[in-house]
């Protein structure tokens, strides 16, 4: 056979249910939703122990504004049920298990029953689509393999949108760039800061990463900026959309992002219902456009039927663009538990990734460090940026100066600015760490 280097561009063919009006898919979230509260209330004892503590019932699910009424779910829940106490089908009904990784206290598991493991590789078929890649194409997946949900969970959508999947997994950078440079694939599914990893070994080994084959990328898992976005496309000469998802409610394809607007990812409101909530005021259910706390309530899932599950990650809905009855999420500025807090001032990585890449000498290669200096009480932020390579060590000084500067304005925090050489910062194999945190404990 010769190799085709030159994908298919077929047109896309959309599900029904990315069409539907507004109304029909209301109608189908609240017939789903009934369906849901009432499965769960039935099947997972917590569910129920949490309804008549709250004085709630099924049944006083009558309208979709009534899905407030209910209590919420967290971590913790999952956590304390640990590992199966949230499943609502019997184990031998469970096909497949992934957990979070618990560097933070006990894993979460979550499971699937065979015909979730079929919505979720649809959703991200789905996703995968709206980002631009094709039946057809070649897509390498270096998004991990194993409990995490990324590998996994992207390779059965881009197999049943049908794409030739090659599951190569993150890490093992020298390779990935031998197989990208090989079999030439399309589209790369990816964490964005791996996707940089990729990119800047390439440039080491002096491959122009503008010359691959690649055209696509689907980069999610970890907050990212527009800023990012344009570094990315840039370098790689690629298209590069968001996908959205978290282990709890399904994994990657919760939501994703269309190429022709790249406009913020769609949450594909035919299985999950959003809401937005005031995250120091959880009884507060904002508005569309409004800041908080992104809630989740699964509309589909058998084996872990999810209510109310409070996500941390801050966003806000936007009304739908490219699938007009999906509502879109603004980009996660950051989760309420990464937020730094220093001297009174709230602070994301994401705010420094943004004001970073828009000055041309530094690079976006940064680690964020709180120290608290012995003997003082102030807390101290570090900002550890890499130069570009093609700046000389005299051009950064004023570099560090406008970030400063920058921070200060925009964020409203005083820190210190560290320029670093290019290469000296720890690079990422997938959900990249920013902060280090090395206060003392209280
Ligand atoms: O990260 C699922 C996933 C895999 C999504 C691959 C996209 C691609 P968890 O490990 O459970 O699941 O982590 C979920 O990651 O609550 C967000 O804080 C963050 N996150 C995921 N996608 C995005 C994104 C997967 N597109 C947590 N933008 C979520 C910003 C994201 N943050």
């Amino acid at each position: 056979m010769t190799q085709e280097t030159v994908a298919p561009t077929s047109e896309a063919v959309l599900d029904r249910e990315e069409t539907i009006s507004r109304d029909e898919l209301e109608a189908l979230q609240l017939s789903r939703l009934q369906h849901t509260v009432a499965y769960a209330y039935d099947r997972v004892p917590l569910y129920k122990r949490k309804f008549d503590e709250h004085g709630v019932h099924p049944t006083d699910l009558r309208e979709l504004s009534d899905l407030g009424k209910f209590p919420f779910t967290t971590k913790e829940d999952l956590r304390l049920e640990y590992p199966f106490g949230m499943f609502a089908v019997p184990q031998h009904e469970v096909a497949r298990i992934h957990a979070s990784s618990g560097t933070t206290g006990r894993a979460t598991v979550v499971g699937y029953t065979k015909k979730d493991l079929a919505d979720w590789a649809k959703l991200v078929a789905r996703s995968l689509r709206a980002s631009g890649v094709r039946p057809g194409m070649k897509v390498h997946n270096a998004y991990g393999y194993g409990l995490f949900t990324g590998g996994m969970g992207a390779h059965a959508g881009a197999e049943a949108l049908g794409c030739t999947v090659i599951p190569i997994s993150g890490g093992q950078t020298e390779r990935q760039i031998t197989l990208i440079q090989d079999f030439k694939p399309d589209a790369i599914l990816a964490t964005p800061t791996y996707l940089l990893t990729i990119a800047d070994a390439m440039m080491k080994q002096g491959i122009d990463p503008a010359s691959t084959s690649l055209k696509y990328a689907v980069l999610g898992a970890e907050p990212w900026t527009e800023e990012m976005r344009h570094e990315l496309e840039v370098m790689m000469n690629i298209k590069a959309c968001d996908i959205y998802g978290l282990s709890e409610v399904m994994g990657p394809g919760v939501a994703g992002e269309a190429v022709e607007t790249q406009d913020g990812s769609h949450i594909w409101e035919d299985h999950f219902r959003p809401e937005i909530i005031d995250a120091f005021d959880p009884s507060v259910v904002l508005g569309d456009g409004e800041p908080g706390e992104l809630v989740f309530t699964s509309l589909t899932k058998e084996a872990l039927p999810i209510i109310r599950y409070r996500t941390k990650d801050l966003t806000r809905l936007l009304p739908g663009t490219a699938r007009p009855a999906h509502r879109r999420m603004g980009r996660i500025t950051g989760r309420s538990d990464d937020m730094i807090i220093l001297r009174g001032v709230n602070l994301f990585p994401s705010q420094i990734e943004e004001i970073a890449l828009r000055i041309p000498e530094l690079s976006p290669h940064f680690q964020l460090e709180l120290t608290r200096p012995e003997g003082q009480r102030m807390d101290q932020l570090t900002v550890k940026i890499e130069r570009r390579e093609t700046v000389t060590v005299e051009g950064v000084a004023s570099a560090a100066k406008v970030l400063q500067q920058q921070i200060k304005i925009h964020v409203g925090s005083s820190c210190t600015v560290d320029v670093v050489e290019p290469g000296s910062l720890e690079r990422s194999n997938g959900k990249l760490r920013r902060i280090y945190d090395m206060r003392p404990k209280a």
